[in-house]
C-alpha cells in the first residue's frame, strides 16, 4: 500500500506512447506523481543514474527505488498498489492472455510503423499492408479470447491492454495526417478503430495523449519530408 511519505517520480518525454502507458496508469490508480520531462539530446544525470542499462525513458523512480522499461513499470504499478482499479483479471489465465496481446502488440505493431515513414513507393505500400493484416489478427485474437467483457471491459474500466493499445493507437489519425495517406485503414479494422476512438473519449486517455497538431508537428520534424 502506498504510504503518506511515498514519492513517485515519472521521467519521460511527451510524445512517446511508452511514457504515457505510465502516466495513464499511474492516473488511473490515483497515484500522485512528479513528471520530469527528459532531454534525449541531452541526457540527465538523473536517467543515465537510474536506466544505466538502456538509457531510455520511461523511468519509474519509487522512493528513490528505479524501475525501467514500461511494461515493468506497469506491473510494478499495479502490485505495489494493488487496491482498484485492477489492471488485471484476477484469473491467472486471463491474465496470461491480457500479456500475450500487450507483448503481440508491444512487439509487433508498434514496430511496425516505424518501416512506413521510412520506405517508399511499393516497399512502403507492403509495410503498411503488414500492419494492417497485424492489426486484424490482434483484434480478432483479441475479441476470441475476452469475448463480451471485450474492449474496454464494455466501456466500463480500463485495463492494462486499453492502456498499452489506447496511449499509442489512440493517436493513430496522426500517422495519416502525417503521410497523407490512408496507412491506417479504418474500414478494414472499423472496430478495432471504433475501440481506439472511445478510448480516446476516456477523461484520463484524453489527459494524457499528446494533442493531435503538437504531435503530428513533431512526427513532420522528425522524419522530415516524408511523401
Ligand atoms: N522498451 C522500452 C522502449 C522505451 C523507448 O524506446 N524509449 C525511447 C523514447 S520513446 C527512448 O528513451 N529513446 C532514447 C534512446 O533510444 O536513446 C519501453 O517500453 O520502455
Amino acid at each position: 500500500m502506498e504510504e503518506k511519505t511515498d514519492q513517485v517520480v515519472h521521467l519521460g518525454i511527451w510524445p512517446s506512447g511508452a511514457c504515457a502507458r505510465v502516466a495513464l496508469a499511474l492516473k488511473l490508480k490515483g497515484i500522485p506523481y512528479k513528471y520530469v520531462e527528459e532531454d534525449l539530446t541531452n541526457k540527465s544525470e538523473l536517467l543515465l543514474k537510474n536506466n544505466p542499462i538502456h538509457k531510455k525513458v520511461p523511468v519509474l523512480l519509487h522512493n528513490d527505488k528505479a524501475i525501467a522499461e514500461s511494461l515493468v513499470i506497469l506491473e510494478y504499478i499495479e502490485e505495489t498498489w494493488s487496491h482498484t482499479p485492477k489492471l488485471l483479471p484476477l484469473d491467472p489465465y486471463q491474465r496470461a492472455k491480457v500479456r500475450f496481446w500487450v507483448n503481440y502488440f508491444d512487439q509487433k505493431i508498434r514496430p511496425a510503423i516505424y518501416p512506413i515513414f521510412m520506405s517508399r513507393a511499393e516497399e512502403r505500400k507492403k509495410a503498411i499492408e503488414l500492419l494492417n493484416e497485424m492489426i486484424k489478427d490482434f483484434y480478432e485474437g483479441v475479441k476470441k479470447d475476452f469475448g463480451e467483457e471485450f474492449p474496454y471491459c464494455k466501456g466500463k474500466c480500463l485495463g492494462l491492454l486499453d492502456i498499452v493499445v489506447g496511449t499509442s493507437g489512440g493517436n493513430y489519425k496522426v500517422i495519416n495526417d502525417a503521410l497523407g495517406m490512408e496507412v491506417i485503414h479504418t474500414h478494414i479494422n472499423s472496430q478495432f478503430f471504433s475501440w481506439m476512438d472511445a478510448l480516446r473519449e476516456h477523461p484520463l486517455v484524453k489527459d494524457t495523449l499528446p494533442p493531435h497538431d503538437k504531435l503530428l508537428a513533431k512526427f513532420i520534424e522528425e522524419f522530415g519530408p516524408i511523401n
